[in-house]
């Protein structure tokens, strides 16, 4: 009887598959705890005939051992816990990532780039913090021009004679010096103004100027590069107008407008109901500042045009206050895409 309750019992064991640590709890207390079928078992062993003891014996001692050796792995395994595969499912929709976007600023200042390369010119950049010379009196700056003044511009107190640049106009005057014509480069860059920071102002901006000296460059080169260069940035259908303006820098000089892209030119608040916005100054490079970089007037000539690129952005966007593009704010960057 025992013999065959013992039997059984094995059976029993050798086909259970116990799947966690519950199961292995489980197992061990129906079979192995004190009030478990297998000490039962032992404790009947006092029944058995002596004969059959050594035999009875033996098998229990198999059973037990054949149950710890069940009861001892399943638990390893539920100690271990699940396995890789266990965990990863497969069929589960995936974790979106989060991605950032471009800077406004970043994506017109490319933009205007990628023009401009198209008509050969190449990027060129210098250094924020600039002397006299580069940045004022080689660019034909007089010496008492408003734009010297403290009140104007940032000077740096350990060294009075340098200053933030306020035009990336001196990044030219380093290449002009350093090589000979043609030039045909574009200077993208932060520059920087002593200006009460508000909606409309802020005390530092940024800048794409280009310059393109050559021999026989005329006003006539300049405009048709302004009108190629609004029909891209601003779509085919856009109109340009030029107007007198003085810079120290050029001459003659000019600033152009564009028709207002918002209204097609019919008159809307952002061209203030006149039809055009501005967006650049430009010119003829002044024969003064060719001399200050050793290059002869009567030989080479050239056009330079000058634009800020918040306006630019303020107008493709119609962004309402130009503190929005220095301050960080994800509700405000997140809105835009360069579509790349
Ligand atoms: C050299 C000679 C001439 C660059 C120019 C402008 C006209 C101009 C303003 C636009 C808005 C500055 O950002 S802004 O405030 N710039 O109107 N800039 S011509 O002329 C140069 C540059 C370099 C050697």
């Amino acid at each position: 009887m025992l013999q065959e309750e013992i039997a059984g019992i094995a059976a029993e064991i050798d086909k259970i598959q116990i799947e966690d640590a519950i199961g292995a709890e489980q197992f061990r207390q129906t079979y192995l705890s004190k009030k478990g079928l297998i000490p039962a078992l032992f404790e009947r062993f006092k029944e058995v005939k002596p004969e059959d003891r050594k035999e009875i014996g033996r098998l229990l001692n198999i059973l037990k051992q054949q149950a710890e050796g069940i009861w001892k792995e399943a638990k390893e395994k539920s100690d271990a816990g699940p396995t890789k595969d266990e965990t990863f499912d497969f069929s589960a929709p995936g974790i979106p990532s989060p991605s950032g976007n471009r800077h406004p600023l970043s994506i017109v200042a490319d933009e205007i780039r990628e023009v401009f390369n198209r008509l050969g010119f190449t990027v060129a950049e210098g250094p924020e913090i600039e002397d006299d010379w580069h940045n004022f009196s080689a660019l034909n700056f007089p010496e008492e021009h408003p734009a010297r003044d403290m009140q104007d511009t940032f000077f740096i107190e350990q060294a009075p004679s340098m200053a933030l640049r306020t035009h990336t106009s001196s990044v030219q005057i380093r290449m002009m010096e350093r090589n000979k014509p043609p030039f045909r480069m574009i200077m993208p860059g932060r520059v920087y103004r002593n200006e009460a920071v508000s909606a409309r102002a802020h005390c530092f901006f940024h800048q794409v100027e280009a310059l393109y000296v050559d021999e026989n460059v005329s006003f006539a080169d300049l405009k048709q590069t302004l009108l190629h260069f609004a029909r891209e940035l601003f779509g085919t259908e856009t109109k340009i107008r030029l107007r007198p303006s003085y810079f120290p820098f050029t001459e003659p000089s000019a600033e152009m407008d564009i028709s207002c892209t918002v209204c097609s030119g019919k008159g809307c608040n952002i061209c203030k109901y006149s039809g055009w916005v501005e967006i650049l100054g430009c010119g003829m490079v002044h024969p003064n500042v060719l001399k200050n970089c050793n290059i002869d007037p009567e030989k080479y000539s050239g056009f330079a045009l000058g634009m800020g690129i918040e306006r630019i952005a303020i107008l493709k966007y119609q962004v309402k206050d130009l503190r929005l593009f220095s301050q960080n704010d994800i509700r405000f960057l997140k809105q835009f895409s360069s579509g790349k």
